[in-house]
């Protein structure tokens, strides 16, 4: 199966200027929770990338033809560019979105308005909320 890690960011944020700032200053660190989750799912034989909105631009329209699940991992800020790029995913494709992270899991009812499954907690072993639709 074809999983993708996307942890968003803010419109300010995928800015050149500011990325060329951030490399600069040094706050590009990767993000840890997807990193582990990919590692995990990686050594169970898919096929996982890992992306960061806020160290590079990413490539939708190709990412679009052929990956079966978006995982998207949020915190307060980056929410609503996360709800963008699920209803965009949800328009564009026939993939599975999941969201998790900090913010998926302390409002997991909002997040249920644009993913089909909501991870709550650690990853690795947390609840699941799914989608009625
Ligand atoms: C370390 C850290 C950072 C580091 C990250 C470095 C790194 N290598 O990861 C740095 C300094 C870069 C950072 C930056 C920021 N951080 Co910070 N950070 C933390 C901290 C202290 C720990 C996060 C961590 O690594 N946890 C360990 C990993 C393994 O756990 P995790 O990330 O939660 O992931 C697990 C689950 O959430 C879940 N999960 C995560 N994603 C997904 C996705 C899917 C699909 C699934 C199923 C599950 C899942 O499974 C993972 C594994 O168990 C937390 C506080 C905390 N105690 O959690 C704040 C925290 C996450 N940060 C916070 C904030 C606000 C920020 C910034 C926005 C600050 C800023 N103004 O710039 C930036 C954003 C950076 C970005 N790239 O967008 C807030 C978020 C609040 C919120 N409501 O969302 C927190 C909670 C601190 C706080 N109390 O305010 N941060």
């Amino acid at each position: 199966m074809k999983i993708v890690f996307i942890t968003p960011t803010t419109a300010l944020r995928r800015f050149p200027i500011y990325r060329a700032g951030g490399k600069i200053y040094g706050q590009s660190n990767s993000i840890t929770g997807p990193l582990i989750l990919g590692g995990i799912l990686k050594r169970a034989g898919h096929d996982v990338s890992v992306y960061e909105e806020l160290n590079g631009g990413v490539n939708y329209r190709k990412l679009l033809k052929d990956t079966d699940v978006f995982c998207f991992s949020i915190m307060t800020s980056n929410a609503l560019r996360a709800y963008e790029l699920a209803d965009m995913v949800h328009e564009k494709s026939s993939a599975r979105v999941i969201m998790g992270g900090m913010h998926a899991t302390v409002l997991p009812e909002e997040c249920l308005e644009h993913a089909d499954q909501v991870i709550t907690g650690e990853g690795e072993k947390d609840s699941a909320h799914d989608s009625q639709q």
